[in-house]
């Protein structure tokens, strides 16, 4: 028997102790899938506009050699770090990955010029999520998108959100699962605006004209993104929770939490179960804020497994779609992604793997030095010996084997 099969058997025997059957919670976390942010790959340069500098007040730094170029690169890219990821997952584009020969402009967008994407997911069972690009771009140089004053400037907007949705809505067509598309804007001010409200009662009216169009909702979802500040809009955002929690609630749409989106002390863990009372849908952005925004590579920390509990205890997994948004270009790149899934994935799996009955139970009861007790004791079981038999029963790598697979092709990349 492999080792990984012989401490997969202690490992069970540990948790059926305590009523927990280990196959059926790699049987539910083989089921969830987790979306692959394309941007990770390139340092959010896109195809579109090369000669574009990221802006929008998102910051990727770092210069590790090896960033893909292209579309093609991308794609392998991807596909090798979801070679190195069990289960089935999605890869989330932003409108700036479009990869056609044509010069076409963010308002210009069309379904056929993310074909080439559709024919790569058909061919590796994958789903596509999608963003429109509010940034990086002439027409967002002045800070603000949606919300600005100028009148051409939102119509640009304002098209190329209602074509991103049917980009979304022919991708969840052609994959048979839905896409999400998620609308985030950077617009705000550097500094203390006078008037809060107008560029807000903009956005809103900006969202209406791009919601009119009825799509079929059965292949894709809207969703919406806040933010609490962004480098060079710190005073103000438009787009804030309060503002987009209202407008989600009122029309229908679901939320996206970025989990670099709010004040340090604010957790997204803690909002999940608020915000799916009122909400029919979840997009979770999972990143790694350290001291602002600064969407590092996703870990085992106290706040990914916080929010992988919020969504199992409360069975909320079901209608929460989860994405990654960070981007390091500090790192291997592929590396940065297996280590956020597979720390998703474990963090996913080792919630499956509580007694949730029972400790919701003594908590009703009122014994809370059991609930502690219980929770402390539970952070030292051997889930990692679930997780790599998950691994090994996918037929990938186990541990840290996948490392050595990333080293060797790095030194192969000629790029
Ligand atoms: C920015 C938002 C947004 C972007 C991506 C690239 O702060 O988090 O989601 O990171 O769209
Ligand atoms: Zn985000």
């Amino acid at each position: 028997m492999s080792s990984i099969k012989e401490h997969y058997r202690i490992a069970k025997n540990f948790y059926a102790q305590i009523g927990i059957n280990t196959d059926e919670a790699i049987r539910r976390l083989r089921e969830i899938k987790i979306s692959l942010q394309c941007w990770q790959g390139d340092d959010v340069e896109g195809f579109l506009f090369k000669e574009n500098q990221l802006s929008g007040g998102i910051q990727v730094t770092g210069n590790y050699p090896g960033k893909a170029r292209n579309a093609k690169e991308l794609r392998e890219d991807l596909k090798f770090a979801l070679s190195l990821i069990p289960g089935n997952h999605k890869v989330n584009l932003h409108a700036i990955y479009a990869d056609t020969k044509e010069k076409v402009d963010l308002d210009k967008l069309e379904p056929k010029h993310f074909a080439s994407w559709v024919k790569w997911a058909k061919e590796n069972s994958l789903g596509l999520d999608f963003n429109p690009t509010c940034f990086s771009h002439v027409k967002a140089s002045s800070g603000f998108t949606l919300s600005s004053i100028n009148e051409e400037i939102r119509n640009f907007w304002i098209k190329h959100c209602q074509a991103s949705r049917r980009i979304g809505e022919y991708f969840g067509k052609e994959l048979g699962q839905k896409s999400v598309v998620n609308i985030w804007i950077p617009d705000g001010f550097k500094d203390t605006p006078v008037d809060r409200y107008g560029p807000r009662l903009r956005l809103m009216k900006s969202l209406d004209k791009i919601f009119e169009e009825k799509l079929n909702e059965d292949y894709f979802c809207d969703s919406l993104e806040s933010k609490l500040f962004g480098i060079g809009s710190e005073a103000y955002t438009t787009g804030s929770n309060e503002f987009y929690l209202g407008y989600a609630v009122k029309n229908n749409k679901a939320i996206c939490l970025d989990s670099g989106h709010f004040h340090p002390t604010e957790l997204v863990s803690d909002k999940i179960s608020s915000v799916l009372l009122y909400t029919k849908e979840l997009l979770l952005h999972i990143s790694r804020p350290m001291r602002w925004d600064s969407d590092h590579v996703v870990i085992l920390d106290d706040e990914l497994f916080a929010i992988a509990s919020s969504l199992v205890r409360n069975d909320l997994v079901n209608r929460t779609h989860i994405g990654l948004d960070y981007f390091d270009g500090s790192i291997n790149r592929v590396a940065a992604w297996v280590i956020g899934v597979r720390s998703v994935q474990k963090s996913l799996l080792r919630a499956f793997l509580e007694p949730i009955d029972y400790l919701k139970q003594v908590e009703l009861e009122g014994d809370y030095t059991s609930r502690l007790a219980i929770l402390n004791e539970l952070k030292t079981y051997p889930y990692g010996a679930v997780y790599d038999y998950f691994c090994e029963t996918e037929g990938v790598e186990t541990k840290m084997n996948w490392l050595e697979k990333v080293k060797n092709h790095e030194k192969r990349l000629e790029r």
